[in-house]
């Protein structure tokens, strides 16, 4: 079929969460929509057939001669725009989009946009409460959960979005009203050819946006196109003008804008080092969104962030005991390690780790468990592999289940300590999922007397 032939027809390919969001809309814009997606039976193709059952649906593999029949194809996060028959359409002169740049045509109201490699949920939903406790009617979605067209009609006055590297590969001109990249390191590296082509596809967030928040402690969150963009930066210890930063004093550590403190790291509801950085990034959103200081504040006090992700549980006998069952990688936990230690004064981590290793070298957790590490406690499938990287670092020992892994790790922690469930592997091997095992820990730990 010739493109003039299906001038006005549209492709959705994928038929997940994003797809039967995507086919929504563009039904309900009056347009003639197909479907394809690779899987026999997609997740949304009973939801679709019962809601549209006109509309065509073409699953099993893609075959770029029924691509290119159409001029414009809407590609889901979770293909690559590489794929062939994408590519194919693409060659044939169709326009390649996604459901975010759909979204940007119509938004009814401003976008901020939130993007990188880690911490983006959690500041995107400090944002959105932020901007809730101020008053103001926001809808928070993308990557985060709900797409961002089943926000549309909501009556919104600010969107917050996360946004990953996926859906901004197919994202052009956001024209957000303040849009970050919180930071880059290796991730989706199954995805993208290189290092270059992931950090290309988030630069995307800044294009038309009117302030750039800016990561001070990482180069790549800069912009690449300065534009007529408005920066507001954030960084640790560097106190400047237009700048959220951190000082000490005898006090304590500050969270800082320009030169007057705001409030000490030690009021915030969420712990680690990692996070007062979320907590910058999230004020500077919100003062570009026009959110007030103060409200802002109260809500950084009060949230204690997302369960599973270095989630605080309870103190007991001066221990504290950390849920980051979301450390599903050795980099995840390398973080937590390092990011929770500084905060424990003298005290040490008693880490908890192990599970299935996805194949990982371990090797990185040696480092950060030499230099905060109390004894790690290994659990799962791979924890011999475990006890033969981190042997050398830290006292090992096994445990055989939660429970005893916990008990173990009560014995070993002294006051000023922190007990961390971070396993550094996936959790297939003894639970449901991360999320199971974290609240299998949370329940045990509630428990303990
Ligand atoms: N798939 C196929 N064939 C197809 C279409 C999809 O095999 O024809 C596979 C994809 O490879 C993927 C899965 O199906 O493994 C889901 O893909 P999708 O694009 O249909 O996913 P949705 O249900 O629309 O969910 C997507 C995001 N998923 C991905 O980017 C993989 C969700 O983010 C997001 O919440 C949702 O849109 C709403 O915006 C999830 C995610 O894992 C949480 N994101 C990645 C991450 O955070 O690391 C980027």
């Amino acid at each position: 079929m010739s493109v003039i032939a299906s001038d006005r027809r549209t492709l959705v390919v994928g038929l997940g969460k994003t797809g039967l969001s995507c086919v929504r809309f563009l039904q309900a814009q009056g347009r003639s929509v197909a479907v394809a997606d690779s899987r026999a039976e997609p997740p949304g193709l009973d939801t679709l057939r019962a809601e549209y059952p006109d509309v065509p649906v073409l699953l099993g593999p893609f075959q770029p001669e029924r691509f290119t029949a159409y001029s414009e194809l809407v590609v889901s996060p979770g293909i690559a725009i590489s794929e062939p028959a994408i590519a194919a359409a693409a060659e044939n002169g169709a326009r390649i989009r996604g459901d975010i740049d759909l979204f940007a045509e119509v938004a009814e109201a401003p976008i901020v946009a939130i993007t990188g490699s880690n911490g983006k949920t959690t500041v995107t939903t400090l944002v959105g409460e932020m901007a809730r406790a101020a008053g103001r009617r926001v809808e928070v979605g993308g990557n985060i959960g709900t797409p961002a067209l089943d926000l549309l009609g909501r009556g919104a006055d600010l969107y917050v979005l996360e946004l990953s590297s996926f859906q901004l590969e197919t994202t052009t001109d956001l024209g957000a009203l303040a849009a970050t990249i919180l930071n880059i390191s290796d991730d989706h590296m199954d995805r993208y050819p290189n290092k270059m082509a992931y950090y290309q596809a988030k630069q995307r967030i800044y294009q038309g946006a009117r302030h750039a928040i800016v990561n001070l402690d990482d180069a790549l969150s800069t912009p690449m196109a300065r534009d007529t963009l408005r920066f507001i930066c954030y960084g640790f210890h560097r106190v400047n003008p237009e700048t959220f930063s951190t000082r000490d004093d005898d006090e304590g550590t500050w969270i800082t804008w320009g030169l007057d403190n705001l409030l000490l790291t030690r009021e915030l509801g969420l712990i680690g080092h990692h996070n007062v950085s979320n907590v910058m990034a999230a004020l500077a959103l919100g003062k570009a969104a026009g959110l007030p200081m103060p409200v802002m504040l109260d809500v950084a006090r009060r949230f204690r962030g997302l369960p599973h992700r270095c989630e605080f549980i309870r103190t007991l006998d001066g221990v504290e005991y950390i849920n980051d069952s979301k450390g599903t990688n050795v980099g995840a936990t390398v973080s937590a390690i390092e990011s929770l230690a500084p905060a424990s004064g003298d005290g040490k981590v008693v880490l908890i780790a192990g599970g299935e290793g996805k194949g990982a070298d371990f090797a990185p957790l040696e480092a950060p468990l030499s230099l905060h590490g109390r004894a790690a406690v290994l659990i799962g499938r791979d924890a011999p592999l475990l006890a033969s990287a981190i042997g050398h670092a830290v006292p090992v020992v096994n445990a055989s289940s939660l429970d005893d892994a916990l008990a173990q790790a009560r014995r070993l922690a002294q006051p000023g300590d922190r007990v961390l469930l971070s396993p550094a592997c996936a959790s297939f091997d003894m639970f449901r999922d991360y999320e199971d095992r974290g609240d299998q820990f949370r329940q045990r730990v509630e428990a303990l007397s």
